[in-house]
C-alpha cells in the first residue's frame, strides 16, 4: 500500500514538473526574445526603437584550433567584465583543419551552435563567419557557403541577435565583379530563410576596400560592409578610407581588428591604437577585438601562461586584450 501511495505520488510530482499535458507547447528556447534585432540606419546599426547600436566585442581565434574558448563562463566573463556585448565564431574556409578543407565539419557546426546558444543564453549577438583567408576569391568554396548559410539561416532565422559574416577577408577579387555577384549568391540564400538578420560583406584587400563599395551597394537594406585594421600596419591613409567610404553613406563595420601589426604579431601600436579606437566612437562604429586564445602572438587576448577558459584577471591578459578591454569599455 506504502509503495502504491509513493508511486502515486511519484507520477503526480512528475506529471507537474513536466509542466502538465503533452500536448502543451514547449516554452521558446531562452532568451532570445529578449534582444533586440538590428537594423542598419544610415551608416551604423539600429535598434526597433532606432536607437544607435554599436557592437563592440570579441572574435574567436579559429574554431579549429582554440575550441575551448567557447564555453559559456568565457562569454560571461565577456559580457559581464568586459562589457562587450558581441561574440564573433571564425569558422576558417581553407587553412589547416578549415571547414573546407578537411575539417571534421560536424564537429566545427557543433562548436559554432554552441557559441550562438552560449551567447543566446547571455544576451550577446553572436557573429556566424566565414573565415576565407589563404582562399582570397570568395568563390573558391562558394557552393558550400551557400549550403551552410542556408542551414544556418534555417537555423537561426528566429534568432534576433545572429548575424552573418559571408567571407571574412578576399583578395585580389574585385568589388564590383567578383565580391558583389558571390555576395548576392549567398545572400539570396540566406534571405529566403531569414529576411531580415543584419548580413556582413567582407571587402576587398583583406576587407580594407570599403571605398569600392560606394556608389554600388548591394540591393539589400540590411547590409553591412566590412573594413579590418591592425594598427601597427594600418595608419592615417586607412583611416581616411573609413571616413571617405562613411561620408558616401556606406555602413562599415569593424567585424575584425588588432592592435599589432597584420600579421597577428610584433608590437602594439598604443598611439594608433587610440586613433582607431576614437575614430570608431566618432562614427558610432562597431568593432570585434582578433582574438579569444593565449596563442603567443600579440594579437591573442590572453597572455600565454595563462590557460584560464574564463575569468581572466587583468594581469592575465595581455597588452591587446588590456587595451581592448578598455575600449570595448569605453574607458
Ligand atoms: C591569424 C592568426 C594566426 C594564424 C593565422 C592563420 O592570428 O595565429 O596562424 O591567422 O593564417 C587577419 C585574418 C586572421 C589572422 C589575422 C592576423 O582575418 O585570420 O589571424 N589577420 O594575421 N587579417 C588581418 C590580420
Amino acid at each position: 500500500m506504502a509503495q502504491k501511495l509513493l508511486s502515486f505520488f511519484l507520477s503526480l510530482f512528475l506529471l507537474l514538473s513536466a509542466g502538465g499535458s503533452p500536448s502543451e507547447t514547449p516554452a521558446p528556447p531562452s532568451s532570445e526574445g529578449g534582444i533586440p534585432a538590428l537594423h542598419v540606419a544610415g551608416t551604423t546599426l539600429a535598434d526597433p526603437q532606432g536607437n544607435t547600436v554599436r557592437l563592440r566585442g570579441v572574435s574567436t581565434h579559429g574554431l579549429a584550433w582554440f575550441p575551448d574558448y567557447v564555453n559559456k563562463e568565457a562569454f560571461r566573463t565577456l559580457k559581464e567584465d568586459w562589457g562587450a556585448n558581441a561574440v564573433r565564431l571564425a569558422l576558417y574556409t581553407a587553412e589547416y583543419g578549415g571547414y573546407c578543407s578537411g575539417g571534421d565539419r560536424e564537429t566545427l557546426k557543433k562548436l559554432v551552435d554552441d557559441g550562438v546558444a552560449y551567447a543566446t543564453d547571455l544576451g550577446l549577438y553572436a557573429i556566424i563567419d566565414w573565415h576565407i583567408l589563404s582562399d582570397g576569391d570568395p568563390r573558391t568554396y562558394q557552393d558550400e557557403a551557400v549550403r551552410f548559410f542556408d542551414e544556418m539561416s534555417r537555423k537561426y532565422a528566429d534568432h534576433t541577435n545572429v548575424l552573418y559574416e559571408i567571407c571574412n577577408e578576399p583578395q585580389n577579387s574585385p568589388w564590383q565583379t567578383v565580391i558583389k555577384p558571390y555576395a548576392e549568391t549567398v545572400l539570396a540564400a540566406i534571405r529566403a530563410n531569414d529576411p531580415d538578420a543584419v548580413v556582413i560583406v567582407g571587402t576587398n584587400t583583406w576587407s580594407q576596400d570599403v571605398e569600392e563599395v560606394a556608389g554600388s551597394r548591394l540591393d539589400d537594406e540590411n547590409v553591412v560592409y566590412a573594413f579590418h585594421f591592425y594598427a601597427a600596419t594600418h595608419k592615417e591613409s586607412y583611416r581616411q578610407k573609413v571616413k571617405n567610404a562613411v561620408a558616401a553613406g556606406v555602413p562599415v563595420f569593424v567585424s575584425e581588428c588588432g592592435l599589432c601589426d597584420a600579421s597577428g604579431n610584433g608590437g602594439v601600436d598604443e598611439a594608433s591604437a587610440r586613433e582607431w579606437f576614437n575614430l570608431l566612437k566618432e562614427e558610432d562604429l562597431s568593432f570585434m577585438a582578433w582574438s579569444l586564445c593565449n596563442k603567443n602572438e600579440t594579437s591573442a587576448l590572453i597572455k600565454p601562461d595563462c590557460a584560464k577558459l574564463s575569468g581572466w584577471t587583468q594581469e592575465e591578459l595581455s597588452l591587446s586584450g588590456k587595451l581592448f578591454r578598455d575600449a570595448i569599455l569605453e574607458k
